[in-house]
């Protein structure tokens, strides 16, 4: 007898940026589309999800604005609850949980962290302080013992069935130039980009044109010789993808385009969220130790994250290298089991 499909709530407040809603959307689509689970979405803000999926109201999860305050009835709590970044479902929701035949299996879905701490904290159980609810903590990661990485079922069709020139084409991008370098910069207000666009337009010339597609930049287009700087509209979620396979090296930010530069398997360079007394320093030479180019790519990721100065010729010269080394760690990393697909089999152990 099939199981009826597992009813999923997941709780999303949208602290800035994108990745709250860019994490929660991703997770909410493939437990609704590969493991068919019924998947409700509560998001406190929708502009980004707008911008992520303009489509998302066409399903295939239903999106739900974050529920006033009020009593909540015990029949309409769901049997895995995903509650995003610590944000703390509504009170009532979780009085409603404890009040449910069964309690659900309560997860608080973690940022993504390379530390080494995290595999031994992965699943661990936390009883709630006065309610017969357990709670794990689920942290997604890049080893095996950690929640893995969000990473689609179709991914790979999807790179395979990918055309550059029509991308481009589609864009108004020309055509790539002989010996073109094609960039993607997507970064927080950064005080190293001036030097970078100098250090760029240095470096550039008629053997080596190099072009900066910044997606969601409201900034004119630049031409300073050979060096083109060149805004684009904000890209749905699922066609990032394809400006990261469009281009030679990605410049990303924050946790999820941080994850995709990596599946798209080109060198990459990672601004990571700034947070107080510099602990996201920890967090990026954690990842810089575990990654195998990472002795190369520190000095460039730590002057881009504003420690030292920006040697651009010197990590231009490391590329080819670091190319091969990217396309080596997107394998080894596609190896472990997707952050949905661990979680699925996490829920069901619990739910039996
Ligand atoms: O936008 P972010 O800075 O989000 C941040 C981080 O997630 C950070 O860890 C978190 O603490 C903070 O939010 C609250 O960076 P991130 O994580 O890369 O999310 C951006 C999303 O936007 C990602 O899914 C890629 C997507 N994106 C598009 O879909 N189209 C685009 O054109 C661009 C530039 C990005």
């Amino acid at each position: 007898m099939t199981r009826k499909p597992i009813r999923c709530d997941i709780f999303c407040a949208v602290v800035d940026n994108y990745g709250d809603a860019a994490v929660c959307w991703r997770l909410a689509c493939q437990l609704a589309i590969e493991h068919r689970w019924r998947v409700r979405l509560w998001i406190d803000e929708l502009a980004p999800l707008h911008l992520l999926a303009p489509d998302y109201a066409a399903g295939p999860v239903a999106v739900r604005p974050w529920p006033a305050p009020g009593p909540w009835p015990a029949d309409d709590t769901a049997e895995v609850v995903i509650e995003a970044f610590a944000c703390e479902p509504p009170p009532a929701y979780i009085e409603a949980m404890a009040g449910s035949a069964r309690a659900p299996v309560w997860l608080n879905l973690e940022y993504l962290s390379a530390e080494a701490w995290v595999a031994g904290s992965h699943g661990l159980p936390s009883p709630h302080p006065r309610l017969p609810l357990l709670k794990h903590f689920y942290f997604p990661g890049f080893a095996a013992g950690t929640g893995g990485l969000l990473r689609e079922r179709d991914y790979d069709a999807r790179r395979a069935a990918f055309d550059e020139a029509a991308f481009r084409a589609e864009f108004a991008l020309p055509p790539r130039l002989p010996g073109e370098l094609t960039v993607s910069l997507f970064s927080y207000p950064n005080p190293a980009l001036a030097d970078l666009i100098g250090a760029w337009a240095a470096w550039a010339s008629p053997q080596r044109p190099l072009r900066v597609l910044r997606p969601g930049s409201e900034e004119a287009a630049r031409t300073i010789g050979h060096l083109s700087l060149q805004p684009m509209p904000f890209l749905p979620q699922r066609r990032y993808d394809e400006l990261l396979w469009a281009c030679d090296l990605n410049f990303v930010r924050g946790e999820d385009s941080f994850v995709r530069a990596q599946w798209a398997a080109k060198p990459f360079v990672w601004q990571i969220y700034p947070q107080a007394e510099d602990a996201h320093l920890v967090k990026l030479e954690a990842f810089l130790t575990l990654h195998p180019d990472g002795a190369a790519l520190r000095p460039f990721w730590l002057a881009w994250n504003g420690v030292g100065r920006l040697d651009w010729p010197g990590f231009a010269a490391n590329l080819p290298g670091l190319a091969a080394t990217s396309q080596e760690w997107a394998r080894t990393l596609a190896g472990h089991p997707d952050l949905a697909s661990g979680l699925v089999k996490f829920c069901l152990k619990r739910l039996k």
